[in-house]
């Protein structure tokens, strides 16, 4: 069935939706910021997740376009809490895709000087996989990003292949753990566990990054992300993706 041109209709028609997984600060609870994760409210398949039309989309180029509106709603959004008194830190996806048509830049800084927010607060997320693909122009595109304020992280980090040296090379804000990592190796084939999300953890704390530990499910994995010293969490055990009204519902909880 032909998703790529029903695709093309919904990015016109706003069928594209928003959930918000909130980002926590470990050591107090609070909720400092979310990333924004893409839905698609599919008229006949109901809510359809990114994997099931991002990889389409970044074959025919389509994750431009909707990757500059993602960066406009999400940016908007922040305007929106920021008015209601909560400053959060937003968080959105890139795909290499994007990297490579070198219009990323661009879109960025214009959806941050057309919402006025201040470039601080987004952060933008790329896999260590999308960052080795092309690192030279990465690295160009990243410092002319973070020389305008905005914040880059190394997302799913520990899951792919790129080399140590690599991550030392990129100027990244934020490390996020990937949740294997957190999820750990099972225990009966390792008498230590946590040696290697406790490595990744200083890796990132050396190298001036914020860690944050991803995919948290259970109170036995915020015990030992916590006790490795990563600094934030994201999980279903924290909390879910959320519709931006649940999500500002947990907020007003938390106050
Ligand atoms: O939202 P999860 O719930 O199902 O997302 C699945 C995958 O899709 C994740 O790897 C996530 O990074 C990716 N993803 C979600 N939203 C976006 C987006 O807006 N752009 C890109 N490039 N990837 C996204
Ligand atoms: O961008 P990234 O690949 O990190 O995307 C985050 C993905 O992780 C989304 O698909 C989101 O729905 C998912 N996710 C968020 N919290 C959890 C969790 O606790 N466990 C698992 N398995 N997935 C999660
Ligand atoms: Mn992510
Ligand atoms: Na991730």
């Amino acid at each position: 069935w032909q998703i790529t041109s029903r695709l093309r209709d919904a990015a016109a028609l706003d069928q594209l939706v928003v959930h918000w997984q909130p980002v926590v600060h470990l050591a107090t609870g609070d909720v400092r910021g979310c990333e924004a994760l893409l839905r698609w409210q599919h008229p006949q398949r109901g809510l359809v997740g990114p994997e099931d039309f991002i990889p389409i989309a970044e074959e025919d180029g389509l994750i431009v376009p909707v990757t500059r509106w993602l960066l406009e709603t999400t940016l908007t959004q922040a305007v929106t809490w920021a008015e209601a008194g909560l400053d959060l830190v937003v968080a959105v996806n890139v795909s290499a895709v994007h990297l490579s048509t070198g219009t990323l830049v661009d879109d960025v800084l214009g959806a941050v000087a057309r919402t006025g927010v201040p470039p601080r607060r987004l952060v933008l997320e790329l896999t260590e996989t999308a960052l080795a693909r092309d690192s030279d122009r990465a690295a160009e595109q990243f410092a002319a990003l973070r020389s305008q304020g905005v914040r880059l992280a190394i997302d799913d980090f520990g899951s792919g292949y790129s080399s140590l040296s690599s991550v030392a090379s990129l100027p990244a804000d934020v490390l996020k753990v990937d949740r294997t990592l957190v999820a750990g190796p099972l225990p009966a084939r390792s008498a230590t566990p946590d040696a290697v999300l406790a490595a990744v953890t200083a890796l990132g704390r050396a190298l001036d990054m914020r860690v944050l530990a991803e995919g948290i499910e259970t109170p036995e994995q915020l015990a030992r992300v916590r006790a490795v010293g990563c600094e934030y969490g994201q999980g279903h055990h924290l909390a879910p993706p959320l519709p931006a009204d649940r999500f500002a519902a947990l907020l007003a909880e938390g106050r």
